[in-house]
């Protein structure tokens, strides 16, 4: 059976190097009545206008959201709010094959602890790679709460590279951070712990439980953390919290906020006041200043010691070094942003109604003066609060997070408590203007919000909860990210986007025309390791190799068939296979499914994954293409056979499904005929303009060429048979040739289409 008949399919064909057909009638009802109909007001109305992006266009900024619970990141665009992708990052997600193939699960794998898989992440903050600070868009790093770890993925194929455990925390949150050259990614420790593995008791919580920041050093070249060239300061047991790098005239220093200065250990069972009333006692905590530029050079002269073969910097060290230094803030704090050109420090207070502006130039005139206010239990020395400020704002309350504008000296700070974004001046200390959110804000982002280069234009705000907002689904609600228009000013609520996919913290906005991912791998791609794959296969090399109980299979797939089509195997044989996926065509991915075995890949174009079982059970497993990748994808499929331990082969033959005569070859060869007749025009139509000048186009005919190589190679073994009156082999082969055939036609016409409605110019006729 054929999903498209012999017929139908050319009449498609020749109808595509026909006029195309007439656009399509659009309804007569107008604005106002769809206005009226749907009870829009003409506020409503501007909104989406203002957020619409019409089919086939695209949006002006990337959104890389923290994914939350689900441990993966979520890619959407703005204005639109469209979803793009999710990618997966600490969980296994099979849609990519990630946690379902050999190369996805060694990424997972760097991610174990004490040599278990932790399959979850709390993923909290995705940070962008900068230049001279600002945004290259080429790598993203996103942390994981629960368990402290990074990840690193690399934006030119949007996927999970490398996966780092931090080797003295338990937990960890502020963080990632960049360098504005990204030489390093901070990650700030949450509770404090010991820092050495095993038990120590609570009441030794004073002395041997400690806090940190780790500075992991990224090699830009290779788009990969060095543990080997990573360190850590110590830090006394406050629970630090959001950090940030300095840049400009801070660069060279980092500044980590701490709640729970008070050092409190709750104990509600042993009949102690719970963790929440003995860590909001005093009026003020402290937040980090450290010199991490200096920080490197005592690593590098051998001023740190081994912690679980890690180099740290002992708070001794620190102090001693005058690299380390406490500051005052608000109660409670949270957010920690550094503004655009480095001089001032935003921090509020989730207890205090007001951000505080610290004023880097003061606080170091404070350090070079050595003018203290006192020292903290550990001998770090304390500066003076209201010395170090620039000013003081009252914003509303329970204050969490601020984004910076393109125009200067404006700032956007989330109120969690009063569900609003304030918009104030920095330099001036005053208000501008509040709007109301749909509810309970955690982080906001303002596009490029944490750059040297703020660009302005939209603010996402990452409510909590959405309560009211969205059609009923259960008690467990979405998110609520809601896209608010910054461009003038008074701010304006323009779309409400439910996020179904964990609590996302933190999210980056990027110019779009920063990205520039790949369409394709080269040919027999690792992807996880971006390096040939050491297994790949090339066309016409397929093989299955045995060593022992070992069965390696070398495979390929492409439009609309997986060599090798049959697997056979013994039973309790480990059988590895190896899957390239020869096609160059955009967005022709296949899958990679065998029944009963928990595998799947994702080949995309050119990669080459691989899956490793036992065939432990006897039995027959079909296997087949998990992507409608083509009219034939159904038949994209294959036999996995385990036979059982001492299984004698059975002189049976095989009967043919269904006998073809010679009458049935002539009306398939008849067919191939009229179908390349049909190609050539449309190759014709194609090469008589200027398709060169379209680099998409090209990739289009090049892969059209190779599906007419395809079709030439079986057309010569189709004759071949028939010359010899195998009429069997012959109308399988000549169906063969014509499958490659209307692959090429479709790609041609694809072609067609593009080059008729991107304006292609006649050159020659
Ligand atoms: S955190 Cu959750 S709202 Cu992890 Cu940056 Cu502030
Ligand atoms: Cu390949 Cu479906």
């Amino acid at each position: 059976m054929k999903f498209i008949s012999k017929k139908t399919g050319l009449a498609a064909l020749a109808f595509g190097i026909g006029l195309s057909a007439a656009a399509a009638a659009w309804s007569a009802e107008n604005l106002d009545a769809v206005m009226k109909r749907r009870g829009l007001t003409q506020k409503d109305v501007l909104a989406a206008a203002k957020t619409y992006v019409p089919t086939g266009k695209r949006d002006e900024f990337i959104v890389f959201s923290s994914g939350g619970q689900s441990g993966q990141v979520i890619v959407y665009g703005v204005p639109s709010m469209r979803i793009l992708k999710y990618i997966a990052v600490f969980t296994p997600e099979p849609w990519q094959g990630y946690g379902f193939d050999d190369e996805s699960k060694a990424v997972l794998a760097q991610g174990r602890i004490d040599g278990k898989d932790i399959l979850f992440g709390d993923n909290h903050h995705p940070a962008i790679s900068e230049t001279n600070g600002v945004y290259d868009g080429r790598y993203l790093f996103i942390n994981d709460k629960n368990n402290p770890r990074l990840a690193v993925i690399d934006l030119h194929d949007f996927e999970t590279k490398q996966m780092v455990v931090n080797p003295i925390m338990k937990s960890e949150h502020g963080g990632p951070f960049v360098t504005p050259n990204t030489d390093y990614v901070l990650q700030a420790a949450q509770y404090p712990a010991p820092l050495e593995k095993g038990y120590v008791p609570l009441e030794q919580f004073n002395e041997k439980y400690r806090g940190a920041v780790t500075y992991w050093k990224f090699d830009k070249k290779i788009g990969r953390l060095d543990p080997s060239q990573s360190f850590s300061v110590e830090l006394p047991p406050y629970s630090q919290d959001l950090s940030d790098f300095g840049k400009g005239p801070s660069d060279g220093w980092s500044f980590t906020n701490s709640f729970c200065s008070e050092r409190y250990v709750g104990g509600i069972e042993r009949g102690r006041p719970p963790f929440e009333a003995g860590c909001s006692q005093k009026d003020t905590d402290f937040f980090h200043m450290i010199n991490w530029k200096k920080a490197a050079e005592l690593v590098k002269a051998g001023k740190a010691k081994k912690v679980n073969g890690h180099d740290m910097i002992s708070i001794d060290t620190a102090v001693a070094e005058g690299i380390l230094y406490l500051v005052p803030e608000p109660k409670s704090p949270h957010g920690m942003d550094v503004s655009p050109d480095g001089k001032y420090m935003i921090v509020s207070g989730k207890l205090d109604s007001h951000t505080y502006v610290f004023s880097f130039e003061k606080m170091m005139n404070l350090i070079k003066a050595k003018d203290f206010a006192g020292k903290d239990p550990y001998g770090i020395p304390i500066l003076d609060l209201k010395k170090s400020l620039h000013t003081q704002v009252q914003v509303g309350l329970g204050p969490l997070h601020t984004q910076y504008d393109s125009k200067p000296c404006v700032v956007y700070t989330s109120i969690y408590v009063d569900s609003q974004v304030t918009k104030w001046d920095y330099c001036e200390g005053k208000v501008l203007d509040k709007i109301s959110i749909h509810y309970n804000i955690g982080h906001l982002m303002t596009m490029e919000g944490d750059s040297m280069t703020p660009q302005g234009k939209y603010l996402v705000s990452l409510n909590k909860l959405a309560i009211d907002r969205f059609n009923p689904v259960g008690p467990l609600h979405p998110q609520n990210h809601q896209l608010i228009d910054i461009s003038g000013d008074k701010m304006q609520l323009l779309y409400d986007m439910p996020v179904p996919l964990g609590e996302p913290h933190y999210a980056v906005a990027i110019s779009a025309d920063k990205l520039k991912p790949i369409v394709r791998y080269k040919s027999g791609w690792n992807s996880r390791t971006d390096k040939r794959h050491a297994h790949r296969t090339r066309p016409g090399k397929e093989k299955v190799v045995r060593d022992g109980n070992t069965v390696r299979v070398y495979g390929t797939t492409i439009r609309s068939h997986i060599t090798p089509e049959i697997i056979e195997v013994n039973e309790g044989d480990k059988v590895i296979i190896h899957m390239t996926n020869l096609e160059r065509a955009e967005d022709e991915t296949h899958g990679f499914a065998i029944s009963g075995t928990n595998v799947n890949l994702s080949l995309e174009p050119g990669k080459t994954a691989s899956a490793t079982f036992t065939a432990d059970v006897p039995g027959v497993y079909p296997y087949y293409c998990t992507e409608f990748c083509s009219a034939l994808h159904l038949e994209m499929q294959g036999y996995l056979l385990v036979k059982p331990k001492g299984y004698k082969e059975a002189a049976v033959k095989a009967t043919e499904g269904t006998v073809y005569t010679k009458a049935d070859y002539d009306k398939q060869h008849k067919t191939n005929v009229e179908t390349q007749g049909v190609i050539d025009s449309v190759v014709g139509y194609i090469t008589a303009r200027n398709y060169a000048d379209f680099p998409s186009v090209v990739a289009l005919v090049e892969d059209a060429t190779e599906q007419l190589n395809f079709a030439a190679d079986t057309k010569k073994k189709a004759e071949g048979f028939a010359a010899k009156e195998d009429w069997q082999n012959a109308t399988l082969w000549a169906g063969q040739w014509w499958q490659y055939q209307v692959k090429a036609a479709d790609i041609g016409l694809r072609a067609k289409t593009y080059l008729d409605q991107n304006g292609a110019k006649v050159i020659k006729k």
